[in-house]
């Protein structure tokens, strides 16, 4: 399927390559060769699964506190990925393969003990790995070959559509990396969306018509979840042990564990959310922590579902009259284009790209990050979410978290690791390029032509929140303003010389100089006592 789509237009042999590594991992493999599936690799086209013979191979899968720890991982995220790595080990052994795996309670702390395990056990002479999605396992795995003593041989993950190569080579030369022309290309590349070499309907981009707030408009479907096994039930019940006091309200765990659920996930979205995904896709509703998301992105990054065959799932919906073009594009804008891009960019800036901190902010996270115990709604209600559900739509990580992290100035290090931790599809491949560059612009605009800085009148535009939230949008100074609104000012008061240098924010700027000085220094007062009373909001 991905051939019959692809154009090779300008990133090069990339199919190429990848079929030579295929077959010369064929004709290495014997009995004595071992492949490690990572807990975000759990799929049938894994670069070196795909090429290898079930009776040649010993697959290693393995549960391992180091993976599970070095954040505080939502419980649900590690539910999940246990139990789709027990589901994928079942159906490995379904196919004829033999499976080495280390359950959690087994104590293996690391990957490296698993693959030393297995080395001893089957007597390995040979490891096989596919490159790991974040950049610290990447940089241990350099070293395996001496610890493990044997030879380590590691793949590119194929899995997505444009690989590493791909993506420097389309960043070379370029002054900026804007997402809309890396975008523009895959579209043309894999023929998604194309009328000839034209963009469908005329346009790359139809945001415009996905930016309805809510306001109780519609129905909202309420959501399929898949049933429970025993299988999975024994993983909840495990991790509700093992990791007390990590964030995620076990009790809710609704999310599919296999390829075949995750498909009928998406099946139901196709059929149910899709129609109006685009128009409410920045809405924040009381109502519901789903509103009309796809709710797949953790089944992406973690192997259950594939980019391609999903965006041309929904393509085909378009080309039936079962949607818009704009609930079509914006969905796949964000898997073809974004989701490739910030992995493109992350590879491309790591590992300098996690010490950036272009706005210099150092503000302790407060306290009820972790609790979401604070009275602002919007904010309480995404955390809370967040926390519980390990799962928030775009909108409520970006404009709503992202928005206050980087009006308040929170430290970009503690923010980051507090996304990493908490949501389900969190992997840092994805999501630090989208925290540190996307939502705290701590790139320096690598990413954002300007901050995602706005103050409550957005909150209150997009959607219901606000009407049971102890502040007023419509203040902003005194006891019941709006915190958004008086940070908001005081973000661009404090950052005045960086921002006023950027093209993009001249309107702002120059109508924040024309305000009275008086007027300022009220409201740049008032934002300094809302940053003291940060941890009490
Ligand atoms: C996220 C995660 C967790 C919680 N646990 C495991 C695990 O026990 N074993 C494993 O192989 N993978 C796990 N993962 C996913 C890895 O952290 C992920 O493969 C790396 O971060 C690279 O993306």
């Amino acid at each position: 399927m991905r051939k019959r789509r692809t154009e090779s237009v300008r990133f090069g042999a990339r199919e190429q390559l990848v079929c030579v590594r295929h077959s010369a991992v064929v004709s290495v493999m014997n009995s004595k060769t071992g492949i490690l599936v990572l807990g975000d690799q759990l799929s049938w086209h894994h670069p070196v699964l795909v090429g290898a013979d079930p009776t040649d191979v010993v697959v290693i899968l393995a549960e391992v506190a180091e993976e599970a720890t070095y954040v505080r991982h939502n419980r649900h995220k590690i539910a999940l990925i246990f139990s789709a790595m027990r589901h994928f080990a079942q159906a490995l052994e379904a196919r004829g393969f033999t499976v080495a795996y280390s359950r959690f309670k087994e104590g293996v702390p690391s990957l490296l003990s698993a693959c030393e395990r297995a080395r001893d056990a089957w007597s390995l002479t040979a490891l096989h790995v596919c490159e790991p999605g974040e950049y610290r396992l990447s940089e241990q795995m350099g070293g395996w070959g001496q610890r493990l003593g044997i030879a380590v041989t590691l793949h590119e993950d194929t899995r997505f559509l444009s690989s590493k190569e791909d993506f420097s080579h389309w960043a070379r030369g370029r002054k900026q990396l804007r997402m809309e022309y890396f975008y523009r290309d895959m579209r043309k590349r894999y023929r998604l969306l194309m009328q000839g070499d034209q963009p469908e309907g005329g346009k790359w981009n139809y945001d415009a018509n996905n930016r309805q707030g809510w306001r109780g408009q519609v129905d909202i479907p309420e959501r399929s979840a898949p049933v429970l096994d025993a299988l999975t039930q024994e993983v909840i019940a495990e991790v509700a042990t093992a990791f007390p006091d990590y964030p995620g309200d076990l009790s809710t765990f609704r999310w599919a564990v296999t390829a075949e659920e995750a498909e009928q996930e998406l099946d139901w979205f196709c059929e149910h959310a899709l129609p109006l995904f685009g128009t409410y896709q920045d809405a924040l509703a009381e109502a519901s922590p789903w509103l009309f998301h796809g709710l797949i992105s953790m089944y992406l990054n973690c192997g259950l579902l594939e980019p391609l065959p999903v965006c041309e799932r929904v393509e085909a919906a378009y080309r039936r009259g079962h949607c818009s073009l704009a609930a079509a594009e914006g969905f796949i804008r964000q898997v073809l284009g974004w989701r490739e891009y910030v992995r493109g960019i992350y590879w491309l800036y790591m590992p300098d790209y996690r010490q950036r901190n272009a706005l210099t902010a150092t503000r302790p996270l407060p306290d009820w990050f972790w609790t979401g115990e604070t009275q602002m709604r919007c904010l309480s209600r995404a955390l809370k979410q967040s926390l519980d559900l390990g799962y928030a739509h775009h909108i409520q990580r970006l404009m709503v978290i992202g928005n206050f992290a980087l009006l308040a100035g929170l430290d970009v290090e503690a923010v980051c690791d507090w996304y990493l931790a908490v949501y389900l599809d969190a992997f840092e491949w994805v999501e630090l390029p989208n925290t540190l560059g996307m939502a705290l612009f701590a790139d320096g605009g690598i990413m954002a032509s300007k901050p995602y800085a706005a103050s409550g009148k957005y909150m209150q535009k997009q959607g219901d929140h606000c009407k049971s939230c102890s502040y007023d949008p419509k203040q902003v100074t005194g006891d019941q303003a709006c915190p958004y609104n008086s940070l908001y000012w005081h973000f661009i008061d404090r950052h005045r010389d960086v921002l006023s240098q950027n093209p993009r924010m001249g309107l702002i700027m120059g109508g924040w100089r024309k305000r009275a000085s008086s007027d300022r220094e009220a409201i740049v007062q008032w934002g300094e006592q809302v940053l003291k009373r940060l941890p009490s909001l």
